[in-house]
């Protein structure tokens, strides 16, 4: 008895000093590190952002602040459903847009009279944080909020008042809805040249965050938690590093040029990772004329390769409609969008390899590449400090075929690899032929490649400071087919023959009316753009498509006239504003007669200011409808 304990015993210690002793030839961190909230953040990969307030009620993308808080009325307001919804598809959290640019309180806010409270759903008694943040309790999803610090309904906003407000209402949110996995600070500002001016506080709303919240990872331009990836297409940098250089910038007017947000900064001075936000539908909020542009299956395996597939996570927007209900053409999508990335990664082919590396850390079983096939993020495969340029090959025993490649770093020590390359073993030729080469991997990095038959796949690996490596997975795929596009609800004329453009003379009409988005004419910003229908025609609206490039010379805000005779005009917009679409630049439908069409022969369309500020404007396509 007394001699098996002492073998328990004698065991123990050595178990224990195994460990430590692992742990003591441990690689040292490189460079600057996540927190463990940003670990934590970072493993949930996917999850729900919802717009939801005015807009969704008066179709439009920015409300202004001004709208009757009455028109805030879902019929069917379900935030169960939107719970389920989320869970079905496989996402771990909800992001609520609290508070969106038009000032509007989802909860009866004490520091606002534009709120839930004054307006008809519930007559005024509901707390739509309250439902949601019980929905999510209830179905296992973390709750996080969105705040947007612009706000054009606060009469204090553009005062010194101000931050302090904001920061009450943050008190506010933080402290009345349990647990907040992530806080979301817009740097979106409408209010132009001659608008209101409000230095923010970010200090003052960041120590409210942590003070209420200390685990949340704090969203904005430039973090601190993580940051936005530059665009809202769904697509972050090929390369692109957790770390970024952050003195000196601030959310919005303030940050640095979004293609480095895109890609991040090798050696950046602090660890900020990408989180990509996208809309399942053109726009952020829900409107009918959308119902018919969810994104496709395609698209949207396209934007998790370009995402999640890319070192970010991704907050995929599904915006509920008027009944407060997100659309069956959502949900079904979202169902189908799971299964092709469970189809995707359904059976991960290096399980059954056997894999074997050019150099191991000290030879030592703890850091051998045996734990790069094995479903625990914290073991790992690394090498000798000096050793920067290892390679893994793995072999499956038997030819078989491959398209896609997920390979994960260990990023508790940092982000370490700043290129790597993958070849696959030729038997024709005797010999390894390159199949991709990549630059960063981050905390995961998937890559596709044309389908390849081999029996052996190697990796080189390109690294600042020795690599650690915790996961490699190879997958044959299914391929996604492209879905066809599907029109619009407000489908342009068909027939444009009789079509010409009158100003700037020199302008062709199949540039804008060719439907290739690729295409697109340039005109200097102070020549108005005047088309010619060459007949009279009853028309509704035009729809105006910009150039599918972020913050680039896509007309801003504009006037609009109409005219039959091209002589005698009427101005039916004046400053009026392609809300976002320097940061979204897609189709932008303007309704000119909303009940009944008019006849118009001439339309004229006036720049005042594009997304760059510059001195010329593009227009991809234009059409009346
Ligand atoms: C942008 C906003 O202006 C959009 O309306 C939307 O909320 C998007 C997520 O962020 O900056």
């Amino acid at each position: 008895m007394k001699t098996g304990l002492n073998v328990v015993i004698l065991f123990c210690l050595l178990a224990v000093s195994l460990l430590s002793k692992a742990q003591e030839n441990a690689p040292e961190p490189y460079g600057v590190l996540p927190s463990n909230d940003q670990v934590n953040w970072q493993q949930l990969e996917y999850y729900m952002f919802v717009h939801f307030g005015p807009n969704t009620f008066t179709d439009v993308e920015w409300g202004n602040g001004k709208e009757d808080p009455k028109i805030f009325n879902p019929t069917d307001l379900d935030c169960r459903q939107w719970a389920a919804t989320a869970k079905a598809a496989g996402m771990k959290g909800i992001i609520i847009t609290a508070k969106h640019h038009d000032g509007f309180c989802l909860w009866p806010s004490r520091y606002s009279t534009h709120t839930v409270r004054e307006s008809s759903w519930k007559d005024g008694k509901g707390d739509l944080l309250e439902e949601l943040s019980n929905a999510c309790r209830e179905y296992g999803l973390k709750f996080g909020v969105y705040l947007s610090p612009w706000d054009q309904n606060h009469p204090a906003y553009g005062t010194s008042g101000y931050n302090q407000i904001f920061a009450n209402t943050l008190n506010e949110v933080l402290s009345n809805y349990g647990d907040v996995f992530e806080q979301w600070f817009d740097g979106a500002n409408g209010e132009g040249k001659d608008g209101k001016k409000q230095v923010y506080d970010w200090d003052l709303f960041h120590d409210t965050v942590y003070r209420n919240q200390p685990h949340a990872v704090i969203f904005s331009d430039v973090g601190p938690g993580c940051r936005w990836m530059g665009n809202e297409q769904g697509v972050a940098g090929e390369t692109n590093w957790s770390t970024l250089n952050v003195e000196g910038f601030a959310p919005g007017h303030g940050s640095p040029p979004v293609e480095v947000l895109n890609t991040g900064v090798q050696g950046g001075e602090a660890w900020v990772p990408a989180e990509t936000d996208v809309s399942i539908r053109p726009g952020w909020f829900y409107s009918s004329s959308t119902d018919e542009k969810v994104k496709s299956v395609a698209k949207l395996m396209d934007i998790y390769y370009t995402s999640i597939g890319r070192n970010s996570n991704l907050l995929l927007n599904v915006p509920p409609d008027r009944e407060g209900r997100i659309h069956p053409n959502d949900s079904i999508r979202l169902m189908e969008f799971r299964r092709a990335v469970e189809n995707s990664f359904k059976e991960d082919l290096a399980k059954t390899a056997t894999i074997k590396a050019s150099a191991t850390r000290g030879n030592s079983p703890e850091f051998s590449t045996a734990n790069l096939l094995d479903d625990s993020y914290d073991s790992y495969w690394t090498t000798d400090d000096d050793v920067l340029t290892p390679f893994v090959e793995l072999d499956f025993k038997r030819q078989l075929s491959l398209n896609r490649l997920l390979i994960q770093e260990y990023i508790p020590l940092g982000q370490r690899v700043s290129s790597f390359s993958v070849k696959c073993w030729d038997e024709s030729k005797n010999d390894w032929v390159g199949l991709a080469e990549a630059t960063t991997i981050g905390y995961k990095r998937i890559l596709r490649f044309s389908a390849v038959s081999t029996r052996r796949l190697r990796i080189d690996f390109d690294a600042l400071a020795c690599p650690v490596i915790s996961k490699i997975s190879v997958y044959n795929s299914p391929e996604q087919f492209s879905d066809a596009e599907v029109n619009t609800k407000n489908k342009g004329f068909e027939d444009t023959s009789k079509w010409s453009i009158v100003s700037p003379s020199a302008t062709v009409i199949s540039m804008i009316t060719d439907n290739d988005t690729g295409t697109y004419t340039e005109i200097a910003k102070n020549t108005p753009f005047v088309l010619d229908l060459g007949e009279t025609l009853l028309v509704k609206g035009f729809s105006y498509t910009p150039v599918d490039k972020v913050q680039s010379s896509n007309i801003l805000r504009y006037n609009l006239y109409t005219s039959i005779d091209g002589q005698s005009w009427t101005q039916l917009k004046n400053d009026a504003v392609f809300n976002n679409i320097a940061n979204n630049p897609v189709r932008q439908d303007v309704i000119l007669f909303a009940d009944n069409p008019e006849e118009i022969r001439y339309l004229k369309l006036e720049p005042l200011e594009t997304a760059d500020s510059g001195d010329k404007y593009w227009i991809a396509e234009f059409t009346v409808f």
